[in-house]
Parts: C-alpha cells; structure tokens; sequence
C-alpha cells in the first residue's frame, strides 16, 4: 500500500516537473510592480529575462501614455512612422507567440526620449528539435543473406545417435530454463528492494 502510495507520488511529481518546462509567464515590464512610465530602463530590465513563445508582456501604465509596437528603426530613431500595433488605456498585454525580436515605444512626443522604449529577444523554444519535412531518408534494406541448405538447422540438433555416449538425464533446454528462471527471481528481488528503498 505504502509502495503505491510512494509510485503516485513519484509520478506527480515528475508530471510537474515536466509542466513547469511549458508553462507561460507573464512579465510584467519592467519588474514586478512596475509600470511603463517615462522612468525608463526597460531596456536593462528585458535583457535579464528569458521570453519564450508563449509568455506574456504586461504593461501597466498611466492612460497619458501608450504602448506602440514599432520596427526596429522605429525603436531605434524613436518614431512611430510604421506602426505594428497600438494600445492605450493604462493596461495592456502583449503575447509574445513567436521566436524574434519585438520593439515597443510610448508614441507621446519625447517620452521614447525620455526613456519609454523596450526590445525583447523571444528566444525559439528549446523542447522539439525541428526535422526536415518531405526529406525521408531511404536507409538501404540488407536483404538476409541467404543460409545455405540445411546447415544451419542440422548443427543446432542435438546429437542423439553416438553410439558410445550414454544419454545424459537433464536435456539442455531444461538447464537453460532452471538458469532463467533463477535470473528472474533474481531481478525480481532486486525491483523489490528498489521499490522500498524509494
Ligand atoms: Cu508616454
């Protein structure tokens, strides 16, 4: 009882620790109880983190200000002139669904200045190592060689008709079968201690 007890657990466990690889952050900007303000330093803020596709960008911020994702020479020269998407409102979340770069700024004049430009580097997921498609690679079948007629099948009958030896009582199938049947108690033994050492 206390064995199953104890295999439950391992399993729960280990099924939490691989959920805890997959699941999706939100990061709010600039730190935790931070807002998107004028203040600045997100830039130093992002590169500490580690975005993965999936997670999660929070803006909180002041409705005076808003959040514009830009190209990256947008972000660079602190225009909105091609503007991917704009939020306002004073709370916003942006999903980072993709490998990349994103680059947002706040569009009131001079605030991109003051310091209200954020890049974040979404890094390609780890977890599933891409294969080539429609590239199937034709491994070449070794056909069996063919055994030559009755050799094979002869040697490995036993040799019943010498005339000088006398039969022996125990047949070799039934040593292999002692011998085999000892392993597995053996293994099983040692799964038994294994299992209460847990
Ligand atoms: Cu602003």
């Amino acid at each position: 009882m206390a064995m199953v007890v104890k295999a439950v657990l391992v399993a729960v466990v280990a099924v939490a620790a691989l959920a805890q690889l997959t699941v999706a952050v939100d990061h709010q900007v600039g730190g935790s109880g931070a807002t998107w303000a004028t203040s600045g330093g997100y830039d130093s803020w992002s590169g500490k983190q580690k975005f993965s596709p999936g997670d999660s960008l929070v803006f909180s911020y002041s409705p005076a200000h808003d959040v514009v994702e830009v190209s990256k020479a947008d972000y660079d020269a602190c225009t909105a002139s091609k503007v991917v998407a704009r939020y306002t409102g004073g709370k916003t979340t942006v999903k980072l669904t993709t490998a990349g770069k994103r680059y947002f700024i706040c569009s009131i004049t001079g605030h991109c200045d003051a310091g209200m430009k954020l890049q974040v580097n979404v890094a390609a997921a780890t977890a599933a190592p891409t294969k080539p498609r429609g590239q199937r690679s034709v491994a070449p079948v070794a056909a069996p060689a063919p055994a030559p007629e009755g050799s094979a099948t002869d040697e490995q009958l036993p040799t019943v008709s010498s005339p000088t030896g006398t039969p022996t009582p125990s047949s070799p199938s039934g040593s292999g079968a002692a011998s085999i049947g000892a392993s597995a108690a053996v293994a099983l033994a040692m799964g038994m201690a294994v299992a209460l050492a847990i």
